[in-house]
């Protein structure tokens, strides 16, 4: 099978070309935007006769139908991903996420290909903090910030594309990931690589927000299932029922680190901050017998914080840009 994976550049797309490398025999292209990943060494596992790196924006048709036109299978990462991003700019939101995925399905549907879009639990709003709901694949939409809303669109394209041109189409919303590629911008390698610097870890608000955080690996694993035994037009909820607080995850990092309290520190909350997400995974347990490893978060956390220390060059250039960004939000 030959297999685009769009987005393959960012944190979720490293991880997973890297994981179909080792479990599957795919032939892979990673079409990206970031010029400088061209080179498949800078992927971290160096050159393989299976992956091919492509230049290429979704936003791009011509490019789209081009890729497209050589592959079997689509699995749709490429996003503008991160919420406070997507409420100072969201316009990039609109044009990648919603226009980026038409062009995709246009392509898809010209070919025949089967696609997996790849979204996001944030599509179906939040739930109150003191409940036990968990989302399923019934939720209903109620998407809070651009990001989420534009996620949710894309979602509403791919199941129009499906349910009217008959396209070979699965949908999964994930809970938050974690692991090494992640972008310091995002919650756990802000805060991780602020600790390292001797900086405090921020905190939005009172740090009582609760995610449901996902291994990537484990993500992975559970975009392969769907791929290979997931029912056409069906969405999968993709999570594994590990709820923790903000503020919990904090101390956890400053206890691994030997730190104190005095390195939080609490700032400005987000506009229109969801309170928590929760997965309900049981779809993807009994339809594709999906079982990702039981993890101890906490040593998870604690070979993240080595990783980090040492990958530095991966994100020390990038570490100051996105600071000054927060530094102008008050964040
Ligand atoms: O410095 C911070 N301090 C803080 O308290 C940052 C960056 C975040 N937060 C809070 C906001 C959230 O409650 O931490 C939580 C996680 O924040 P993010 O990492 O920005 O993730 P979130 O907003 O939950 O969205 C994520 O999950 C769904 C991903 O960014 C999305 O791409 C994914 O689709």
């Amino acid at each position: 099978m030959r297999v685009l994976v769009t987005g393959s550049a960012g944190f979720i797309g490293r991880n997973l070309i890297e994981y179909l490398l080792k479990n599957t025999n795919w032939q892979i292209i990673g079409m990206d935007i970031s010029p400088q990943m061209l080179s498949p060494e800078k992927y971290g596992f160096g050159p393989n006769p299976r992956f091919t790196p492509l230049y290429g924006d979704i936003l791009d048709r011509v490019k789209v139908f081009d890729v497209c036109s050589s592959v079997d299978s689509v699995i749709h990462l490429a996003a503008e991903t991160h919420n406070d991003n997507s409420i100072q700019d969201p316009e990039k939101f609109v044009y990648t996420n919603i226009v980026g995925t038409f062009h995709l399905l246009e392509a898809v549907r010209n070919f025949k290909l089967r696609f997996h879009h790849i979204s996001t639990d944030e599509v179906f709003g939040d739930l109150p903090l003191d409940a036990r709901d968990k989302f399923r694949e019934n939720s209903s939409y109620n998407p809070s910030s651009p990001y989420s809303a534009s996620k949710a669109s894309s979602d509403h394209l791919v199941r129009a594309w499906i349910r009217t041109y008959g396209i070979a189409a699965t949908i999964s919303n994930c809970s938050n990931n974690y692991g090494p590629f992640q972008d310091v911008e995002k919650f756990i390698p802000r805060q991780i690589t602020n600790l390292l610097m001797g900086f405090p870890a921020k905190i939005y608000g009172n740090g009582a927000n609760v995610r449901d955080w996902i291994n990537v690996e484990d993500h992975c694993s559970a975009i392969v299932a769907i791929l290979e035994n997931g029912r056409i037009g069906e969405t999968y909820l993709v999570g594994t029922e590990n709820e923790y607080s903000n503020l919990e995850i904090a101390h956890s990092l400053l206890r691994i680190l030997g730190l104190d309290e005095s390195f939080i520190q609490f700032v400005q909350d987000r506009p229109g901050h969801d309170l928590r997400y929760c997965i309900d995974n049981s779809k993807m347990v009994r339809e594709l017998s999906w079982s990702p490893p039981r993890r101890d978060f906490t040593k998870d956390l604690d070979c993240l914080i080595s990783w980090y220390s040492n990958n530095i060059e991966f994100w020390q250039e990038r570490k100051s840009h996105v600071e000054h960004h927060y530094r102008n939000l008050e964040m």
